[in-house]
């Protein structure tokens, strides 16, 4: 034991002594001002100059009604931040010493102790320098200068003799979005407001080492099955002098792995080595089993075994592939993971704030828990924002969810300027480098709508405000360079043989043409929302892989009072419109609304109304898509998230609060799913199924007044072969109600294998507007179990779109906004810290009937 300790203790002295030494630098005492104002505030670091401006009550909420539009003036002027570190002997005795920024938002020049040491302009990227000779023993002094994003590049955009395409997604005049590496979504988007930030967006180190340090490590998968993989370490390295050093490579639980000689060059090296796991575990998607990561240490040793560089990186192990094969009806579009196809179940996800750094940990593990929680298996990281935060990608990890990736480019032609491509190939690398050990990580896709917004006609509008042939070519030849060679190289250098597509939506890789496709490749539908389709047009307009589609709603009103006051609680009123960017806006909601539902009168029953709505239209999509596999083999809406408090696509509000649609994706997305459709009379009863085991069950369908009186009633054993779709039962619409009015009547479908529900749902033969609800009397008990509560109701009749509230408490419930069968008692669990008799007192209950004039 003794023994013990004392080697332990002799490992530790030996590995700390070789270890890096590094100073946190954000951490430290930072402060900012405007430039040419003598005033100096306190800041954050990370953080951006909004964020420091509103900590020092400088200015008011950004996100306040329309406090929006006065704060407009913040990125016109220059900023700079600075702070004092103290360093001793300890580290400017190292061989090097190295500053690094992981961001820098975005034309920015670093000062030490008053000399330039970095200029930096994309805050994709991250940006280091060499500072050992300019650090002193004792205080140093870094500043960094802010340029203005707007200022830097107003005249670059008023020397060209042409305007070039930028969608009105930039809400300024002058569409400068373009000319700067930086998130599309901080000049404005359909859904959120205009703030272009800057600021040391990410963490700042200063680092010192001996001898060698490892800038980077890549563990690639050469080839995996379930005997063992085949992988490959590959590092690099930089040196301070040649020579011969060993390389060891340890898996957590597994030991040591690789032990190998490896001569170093002075400088920059490659260094990569081939070594096996046997009977490797896998990671695979959620839903489908565990998410297994192996922890990775690689080490460097001089000759007489002691460690002078070491890293550790985490990674899961899992074969992907997008297959891309002829099928009769086109082309299929589907990821195999493992060797089984995935149908990907999921949606879009956009930063969640404007202000990154305010999106701390909580906020990252709240949407990707809500994600898998409600059965996703794929998000798509969008390209008009960032590549995200390493915490993102590791929850992902964690959790099964795998990354549509887009590199950050949208909906926009870029300017043809030599310069801003080799500052693009930089960011790719890197965020290549950074991401490729992840096991989430799908796909890396060009770019989001750029070939399909031109040929929506933007394009030919555009060419005529071009002064000449040759200003368009370069603008083409621009998109080509950037998305057909630039990213692919960037992607076939350095990551390992993952699919890249060249931009989202696209029928075919590297096609500039972007025909309203169904056969092949991928589709943005937006016939419903955009366009004027009905929501049903979702049934027939089905691709191979729906990567985007659809629906607007508000927040609810605990969220609305958050963000607005008493006086603006009306869906047209001056704040709430200013919190509503689609160019569609309001309208979209309501013409959509009357089909559906009796528009309320009342604000607070609008926005729940508006939320059934989208849950409606998007559950609508969800099923078509399901049902249609293996033909269609993903389904991801547009959005899961939003980056401010606003009307948007998404099913979970700014705050965190869930939307009526994101219990509708978990009911939706489940893995065995029930659903029922009308085909020319009749209704098809499809039963689809994600699991990698066949389902057998006996299905029980009821035809059921309002009241709970039973009209008729069918049972039968079904099975379905693993990972299938098919339809399970039929029935003739005609003579199937009698005498019975439609308008009060339910199909109602459940699938049990012996006493376990495996799927339910319920089909209606009329709208809710057209519905006969009459008020029910809901009746609750609610139990309490640790931090627990059990809610259990019932009703004497149908109450259709029951919700469930606690005050405005933010609560994430088991299900909510559902419809409640009668006399059958329905479950609900949730968790909340407050006491029992506090919730008892704040419970709401209500439901569908509330909002609508009392007919009967
Ligand atoms: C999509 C996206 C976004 C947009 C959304 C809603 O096509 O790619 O650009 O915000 O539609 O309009």
């Amino acid at each position: 034991m003794f023994r013990y300790f004392i080697s332990s203790v002799l490992m530790m002295l030996t590995v700390s002594a070789a270890r890096a030494q590094q100073l946190n630098l954000s951490t430290q005492a930072w402060k900012f001002r405007e430039v040419g104002s003598n005033t100096w505030l306190p800041a954050t670091v990370p953080g951006t100059v909004h964020t420091d401006l509103l900590a020092n009550k400088k200015i008011p909420d950004p996100f306040y009604r329309n406090n929006e539009k006065d704060l407009q003036w913040i990125d016109e002027k220059d900023w700079e931040y600075q702070t004092t570190f103290a360093v001793g002997r300890a580290l400017l005795d190292k061989d090097r010493v190295e500053l690094a920024f992981e961001g820098l938002d975005t034309y920015a020049d670093v000062f030490l102790n008053g000399e330039k040491i970095l200029q930096a302009d994309n805050m994709f990227r991250t940006w280091k320098a060499e500072v050992k000779s300019k650090l002193k023993n004792g205080i140093n002094n870094l500043s960094v200068y802010f340029h203005s994003p707007i200022n830097k590049v107003l005249p670059v955009y008023d020397s060209l003799p042409y305007t070039i395409p930028v969608s009105n997604n930039d809400q300024a005049e002058k569409r400068l979005s373009i000319f700067t590496r930086k998130a599309g979504y901080h000049y404005g988007w359909d859904w959120g407001p205009r703030f272009v930030t800057s600021g040391i967006w990410r963490p700042v180190t200063l680092t010192g080492w001996n001898q060698a340090a490892i800038n980077d490590v890549f563990i690639k998968q050469r080839s995996l099955n379930p005997q063992q993989a085949l992988l490959n370490a590959g590092l690099e390295v930089t040196a301070i002098t040649a020579g011969i050093k060993q390389l060891e490579v340890f898996a957590e639980g597994r030991g040591l792995l690789l032990k190998k000689d490896v001569l170093l060059y002075k400088g920059d090296n490659n260094v990569n080595a081939d070594f096996t796991l046997v009977h490797p575990e896998l990671w695979w998607p959620n839903g489908m089993g565990v998410q297994k990561l192996y922890q990775f240490t690689v080490m460097l040793k001089d000759t007489a075994g002691k460690i002078i560089a070491q890293k550790t990186i985490r990674r899961g192990l899992r074969n992907i592939e997008l297959v891309q094969e002829s099928d009769s009806k086109g082309r299929s579009f589907y990821f195999k993971v493992n060797g089984q196809p995935v149908f990907m179940k999921g949606a879009n996800y956009i930063p969640q704030d404007n202000f990154l750094p305010s999106v701390t940990r909580t906020r990252f593990e709240h949407i990707i828990n809500s994600a898998a929680g409600s059965h996703m298996n794929m998000l798509r990281v969008w390209g008009g924002g960032v590549y995200q935060d390493d915490m993102f990608y590791n929850l992902c990890d964690e959790k099964g969810i795998l990354v549509w990736q887009d590199f950050m480019f949208a909906c926009a032609l870029f300017p043809p300027f030599e310069n801003l491509k080799q500052n693009i190939y930089q960011e790719a690398t890197e965020n290549v480098k950074r991401l490729r050990n992840h096991p989430s990580i799908a796909l890396w896709c060009g770019n989001n709508e750029i070939p399909a917004f031109f040929n929506a006609g933007f394009w030919g509008q555009v060419k005529q405000t071009w002064k000449t042939p040759r200003d368009s070519a370069a603008l083409f030849d621009t998109y080509k360079d950037i998305f057909h060679h630039i990213l692919p190289a960037a992607v076939k250098a350095y990551d390992d043989g993952k699919p890249y597509w060249s931009t989202t939506p696209s029928a075919d890789n590297y096609s500039m043409e972007q025909t309203p496709e169904r056969m092949t490749g991928d589709l943005h539908y937006w016939g419903v929302w955009g366009g004027t389709d009905p929501i049903e047009a979702y049934n027939t307009n089905v691709p191979r892989f729906m990567s985007e589609y659809g629906f607007q709603s508000f927040p609810e009103m605990s969220s609305v009072k958050q963000f607005a006051d008493p006086g603006d609680y009306a869906a047209n009123s001056a704040v709430m419109t200013g919190h509503q960017r689609s160019n569609k806006g309001n309208a979209g909601i309501t013409d959509y609304m009357k089909e559906w539902f009796v528009i309320p009168k009342d604000f607070e029953q609008f926005l729940y109304a508006g939320q059934l709505l989208q849950a409606e239209a998007i559950r609508t999509a969800m099923e078509a898509h399901r049902r249609a596999r293996p033909y269609c083999m993903g389904s991801l809406f547009w959005q899961i998230d939003d980056c401010w408090p606003a009307a948007s696509w998404s099913s979970i509000d700014y705050y965190g609060r869930w939307k009526a649609l994101q219990y509708q994706a978990k009911r939706s997305f489940a893995t065995v799913l029930l659903s029922a459709v009308d085909n020319n009379g009749n209704i098809d009863l499809h039963l689809v199924s994600d699991s990698l085991k066949s389902v057998k069950g006996v299905l029980q369908l009821q035809l059921i007044d309002f009241d709970g009186h039973l009209l008729k009633q069918y049972s039968q054993t079904v099975a379905l072969e693993a990972n299938g779709s098919k339809i399970v039962y039929q029935l003739a619409k005609k003579g199937l109600a009698g005498t019975y009015s439609t308008r009060q009547m339910v199909l109602t479908a459940v699938l049990r294998d012996g006493q376990k529900i495996l799927a339910k749902n319920q089909y209606y033969f009329e709208k809710p507007k057209d519905q006969e609800l009459r008020a029910a009397d809901i009746k609750y008990q609610l139990t309490q179990k640790g931090g627990t509560y059990q809610l259990v109701l019932r009703s004497n009749r149908l109450a259709r779109f029951v919700k469930v509230a606690v005050g405005d408490e933010l609560i994430v419930f088991s299900d909510n906004y559902f419809d409640l069968l009668p006399n059958q008692p329905c479950t609900i669990t949730f968790k909340s810290p407050l006491p029992a008799d506090k919730i008892k007192q704040a419970v709401k209950i209500s439901s569908l009937k509330d909002t609508m004039p009392a007919k009967i």
